[in-house]
């Protein structure tokens, strides 16, 4: 018998659809992504039968990096918006049982804020501590040697007063000072404000963050090139969040997520602990950074089917019973889940609904991001001026005034695997100019293969990637035990397959998963029992084996009944 499910809850059983609103749907024709058009797609959504959405940066922002630069925690952005646009979306997504989260970016405001303004104008004024400032090395040089994510120096001089600010991100997104109680108090007051307006839950962006060593420690001389791994945990990481819990969380049935950049297992339980008061979970980076070179994050390197399923084998492992997972394989950070993990030259539907089955058949909170229930992948872009992320185009820059064309070209070719863009393009609704997504040229490119890839035709379609995700879900929502019951990997070492038992008090259920293109053979082992009933499947003639032999076509996957075994 298997140990008792962990306690329920409403945000264990949520299904998660991110979605960035700039490229979801334009409904004023200036090519932008507004929430009107979300408005317009929430029947969609809820016929998917998504739980909540989280919606990336909505608030008032110069867009330096798409949003996650506040110039106002009140304010939605004009670009996206209006305050009542909001709440009728808060209104209409609740009356289809459809919650929201939104994202919480405060390690880091604009540098356009009220209070980086005042922040900035003297060393004497008021807000001053509210970001962090240090005066020169004694030879004029930055206070330490930090690195900004998105290239150069993690300190910027401001010459109106003669010291340097710190920005982990641009020198548009100066970090706020946590230190501070009344900063802390600041935050907390808004993020009650938002809360009262109805909302489902905070995911909170870089939450490792928040804490500093103040001492701003110079990295060592065999840095690995790990800034997150750096940067994460800072001494009073612990004492933040859980002042946050205490006096924000706990207050409100919420839902919170943290970013988790920089978490090594072996802490998680710090954060997510059930006995901690801090998050419910968090997005760890263990999974979507095995193709990465660690120490240089815009450098993919090969990784194996066994190392993925020891990652989600060893956190399962970690968090079970103690802690609580989100499951997901892609975001806005991050190209395209299938065009990384799936096989979309030869395999697109295929591998895009064996993707579905196992993104909803893991224990923890599942995150769908938008256009992934169709199959979207990479976008074709071959040109620098096509790209518009800033992590890609600072690069770009810093590599350009190197003068080497081979860099720059190597670089570009990188950049078709890595950039943060290939997550950002618009959402490809039907067929007609700009897949549906706007009247105008949109502020990103449209992936040119959206005529055979839309939301409108597999609308239509039984068999398509659209129709299999809704029947996933379905699914999901109607067997607790694929929220919370065990996890047990079979085959860790098998290459080809992803194989594992989800078992809760006397039902068990035998996930098979043939992760690649070959098909293939496998005989599960007799404590797994004969199969009972196949609950769904990949293809739409599956057969279970009368023997334990199973055979598998490509990227075949299928959640069989089990009875129990010997
Ligand atoms: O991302 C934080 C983060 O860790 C990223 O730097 C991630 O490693 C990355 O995108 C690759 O360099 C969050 C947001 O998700 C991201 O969109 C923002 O740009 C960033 O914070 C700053 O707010
Ligand atoms: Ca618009």
């Amino acid at each position: 018998m298997t140990p008792p499910p962990p306690h329920r809850a409403w945000w264990k059983e949520a299904i998660v659809y991110q979605l960035y609103p700039r490229s979801f749907q334009d409904s004023n024709g200036d090519g932008i992504g507004d929430l009107p058009g979300i408005l317009r797609r929430l029947d969609y959504l809820q016929d998917l039968g998504v739980t909540m959405l989280w919606l990336n940066p909505i608030y008032a922002s110069p867009q330096d990096d798409n949003g996650y630069d506040i110039s106002d925690y009140y304010a939605i952005d004009p670009a996206y918006g209006t305050m009542e646009d909001f709440e009728r979306l808060l209104a209409e997504a609740g009356r289809r049982g459809i919650r929201i989260m939104m994202d919480l970016v405060v390690n880091h405001s604009s540098d356009e804020h009220a209070w980086f303004q005042a922040s900035r104008s003297s060393r004497e004024h008021p807000l001053r501590a509210y970001y962090i400032w240090r005066p020169p090395r004694p030879d004029g040089g930055p206070p330490s040697n930090w690195r900004s994510f998105f290239g150069g120096s993690a300190w910027e001089f401001d010459a109106q007063t003669g010291e340097y600010y710190l920005h982990l991100f641009s020198k548009k997104q100066p970090d706020l000072n946590w230190e501070l109680p009344e900063l802390r108090q600041e935050i907390y007051r808004m993020m009650r404000w938002w809360l009262d307006k109805g909302l489902g839950g905070f995911r909170i962006d870089v939450s490792p963050f928040l804490s500093k060593d103040p001492g701003f420690p110079d990295f060592p001389d065999d840095f690995s090139g790990d800034l997150a791994g750096y940067y994460a945990s800072g001494p009073r990481i612990h004492a933040f969040l859980r002042e946050m819990n205490e006096q924000v969380f706990s207050r409100y049935g919420i839902a919170t997520v943290g970013e988790g950049a920089g978490i090594r297992m072996e802490e998680a339980l710090e954060y997510v602990g059930q006995d901690r008061g801090e998050l419910q979970a968090i997005f760890h980076f263990d999974a979507i950074t095995l193709d990465r070179d660690p120490g240089d994050f815009m450098r993919q390197v090969p990784y194996t089917l066994p190392q993925l399923k020891a990652v989600f084998a060893r956190w399962d492992a970690q968090l079970a019973g103690r802690g609580w997972n989100s499951v997901f394989l892609g975001n806005h950070d991050f190209p395209r889940m299938l065009s990384r993990f799936g096989d979309p030259e030869h395999f697109r539907s295929e591998s895009a609904r064996l993707l579905a089955t196992f993104l909803l058949s893991m224990r923890g909170t599942p995150y769908i991001y938008y256009g992934d229930e169709i199959g979207m992948v990479n976008a074709p872009f071959v040109s620098i001026s096509e790209y518009r992320d800033i992590q890609t185009l600072n690069a770009w820059r810093e590599l350009e005034a190197r003068g080497d064309a081979a860099e720059l070209e190597a670089f570009l070719r990188m950049q078709a695997h890595v950039s943060r863009d290939h997550g950002r393009t618009p959402m490809q609704w039907d067929r007609s100019p700009q897949a549906g997504f706007s009247t105008a040229s949109p502020w990103i490119g449209v992936h040119p293969g959206y005529p055979a890839c839309n939301a409108a035709d597999q609308q239509q379609d039984p068999d398509s990637v659209l129709a299999y995700y809704r029947r996933m879900i379905r699914l999901r929502k109607s067997m607790p035990l694929l929220a919370y019951g065990s996890f047990t990997l079979l085959e860790p070492e098998h290459p080809q397959l992803f194989a594992y038992v989800r078992a809760m008090e006397a039902e068990q259920v035998l996930v098979l998963l043939n992760w690649s293109g070959r098909a293939m053979e496998y005989e599960w082992p007799a404590e797994a029992g004969t199969a009972a009933e196949l609950l769904i499947s990949t293809y739409p003639d599956t057969r279970p084996a009368a023997d334990r032999r199973q055979r598998l076509r490509p990227w075949e996957g299928m959640l069989l009944r089990m009875h129990p075994g010997a």
